[in-house]
């Protein structure tokens, strides 16, 4: 652990707006962090791993009003959904927190009434241009063909709203992100936000007083808390903060706030990097240690869009491809922070090369060998190993500590493509042993060589257990690696695979994929 690390880690995702079904794009932002989260445990932090849903404001209301049912009863439907996929796709959250909750709306107010007392907030009235689908307000400068910069359509709003005083933070920002160079990843996205912020800053409206489905403005019940004022405080209620409110736990905000990492989309990156940490200074509280803006799924090429019906449902896909197949190509075929195209094509290719054939292909080979050759007992270690066995335990030793930087910096793709280097090579050594050779020739030798695989199998499957738990948890249960002995401090030389235990015969953990003419998986 290095620098500021307290050996607690606090990742949250966005909250999803409930006005839709999940799609391929909240799997994505949710699956990143449950990797980190995942990486974390293992890496000895407490982790606290936050997502959820965001229920209020006028994009929500109006999707209800469309299904014709009150906004109380679509967003418990919604919500539902977006909760039942994390369980689909294994994440594993502590927490699942929706905006209509009492211990969110307690938080909202507490917030609210320490930006007014603080006077932060004023009464004014807004005119101007409002994007429902964003919910963001536009200047008139923003407005391109009738719309706003993000395709959304506009209105034109006018009725009386409280303000931030948002113009006043242009300096303090500005400072802040000067003296911290890693708050905003990638470091394109940061220049972007801070050019925004040098741009000048205008007094951002809080409130709205056209609709109420929302949280009440405290002592002023005309209004309902702007949106994002709203769900960017998830953040903190579900650390227990106000610490002296209703739902207070004070030991649980001190732990986990300030959040390490607030993890978006590239869409949503201002209302992180600027406005909430505006709101937090101006409140007296601490900021966030980094956000990471990462960038958006198309389809074969396509917008994802509900209109031209190309919307992914991670369901069918894990469905088809298998769930860890999915986690896996999300992870490794982008690199996290570009925008990337999915594509059964390239789904396909990395199902069967990098997980069938690389891996998979490895570890079934590798176990079979052992349970046929050597009586299905796992081999011991060389006790001289020759230069080959060396350079392969050395290049697997090393990995931990750069997938830990790789993680650190959010570089999924890096962090994976250096474990399939291992496995590459491994695959090379194999064929330039031979093992199956040996047999006759040099049964001890063989036995080392298998030894040695098996302990390189052993510490890739620890270490892609936060991308693929299940499947990298079969080929630990297959090696014979008790589940005490599966975090990090089993990788990276300190611990070895131990001779002598038995292994049962060994079953392919990876399918391949094969396609019949019409395209469909059989
Ligand atoms: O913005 N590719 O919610 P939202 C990649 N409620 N990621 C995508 C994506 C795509 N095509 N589509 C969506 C909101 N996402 C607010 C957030 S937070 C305090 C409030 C992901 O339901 C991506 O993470 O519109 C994006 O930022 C998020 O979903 C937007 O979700």
């Amino acid at each position: 652990m290095t620098g500021s690390d307290n050996g607690r880690f606090y990742i949250t995702t966005p909250i999803y707006y409930v006005n839709d079904k999940p799609h391929i794009g909240h799997a994505y932002t949710t699956l990143a962090c449950d990797v980190l989260a995942r990486f974390k445990r293992l890496d000895g932090y407490e982790v606290m791993f936050l997502t959820g849903t965001d229920e209020h404001g006028q994009k929500v209301e109006k999707a209800a009003r469309d299904k014709d049912v009150t906004p109380q009863s679509f967003t418990d439907s919604v919500s539902q959904n977006f909760r039942d996929l994390t369980a689909r796709m294994n994440f594993s959250n502590d927490d699942f927190i929706r905006t209509t909750e009492a211990r969110h709306r307690v938080a909202c107010q507490a917030l609210w009434s320490i930006l007014m007392e603080r006077g932060h907030i004023r009464l004014g009235s807004y005119a101007g241009w409002y994007a429902v689908r964003d919910e963001a307000f536009y200047t008139e400068s923003e407005i391109v063909d009738g719309k706003a910069p993000t395709g959304a359509p506009v209105e034109w709003l006018e009725e009386p709203s409280y303000f931030f005083n948002l113009s006043e933070w242009q300096e303090p920002l500005l400072e802040f992100y000067e003296a911290n160079p890693d708050f905003v990843g990638p470091e394109s996205r940061f220049n972007e936000v801070k050019s925004f912020v040098r741009g000048g800053l205008r007094d951002l409206s809080v409130s709205r007083a056209s609709f109420s489905w929302g949280v009440p403005v405290p002592g002023d019940d005309a209004h309902v808390m702007y949106v994002w004022l709203d769900a960017l405080t998830n953040y903190l209620t579900a650390t227990g903060w106000p610490t002296d409110g209703e739902f207070a736990d004070a030991g649980r905000n001190a732990k986990f706030w300030p959040a390490d990492l607030h993890m978006v989309g590239k869409d949503i990156l201002r209302f992180h990097a600027v406005y909430w940490p505006a709101f937090l200074m101006a409140a007296g509280l601490p900021l966030p240690k980094r956000v990471f803006a990462h960038g958006w799924w198309t389809n074969e090429g396509e917008k994802i869009s509900k209109s031209l019906g190309n919307v992914i449902d991670p369901n069918t896909l894990a469905a088809e491809f298998g769930l860890d197949q999915t986690r896996y190509f999300l992870m490794r075929e982008v690199p996290f922070g570009n925008d990337g195209d999915f594509s059964r094509r390239a789904m396909i290719h990395r199902m069967n090369g990098d997980l069938a054939n690389d891996l998979g292909n490895l570890s079934q080979r590798v176990l079979s060998m052992i349970f046929k050759n050597c009586d299905g007992v796992m081999p011991a270690l060389p006790a001289d190993p020759h230069d080959e066995d060396r350079a392969l335990l050395a290049a697997t030793d090393a990995l931990i500590d750069e997938v830990r930087a790789q993680m650190g910096r959010q570089a999924f793709h890096e962090a994976l493509r250096s474990i399939w280097q291992v496995v590459s090579d491994a695959n090379r050594y194999v064929d330039a042993m031979a093992p199956w050779g040996l047999k006759k020739t040099d049964p001890a030798r063989m036995a080392e060589v298998l030894a040695v695989l098996a302990e390189t199998i052993r510490q890739a499957a620890i270490l892609v257990q936060p991308v693929m738990p299940d499947s990298a948890a079969r080929i630990l249960d297959q090696l014979g690696v008790a589940a005490d002995a599966r975090d990090f401090t089993a990788v990276g030389g300190k611990d070895r695979l131990q001779g002598g235990t038995s292994i049962n015969k060994p079953e392919p953990v990876f399918p391949r994929y094969v396609e019949d003419e019409a395209g469909q998986g059989v």
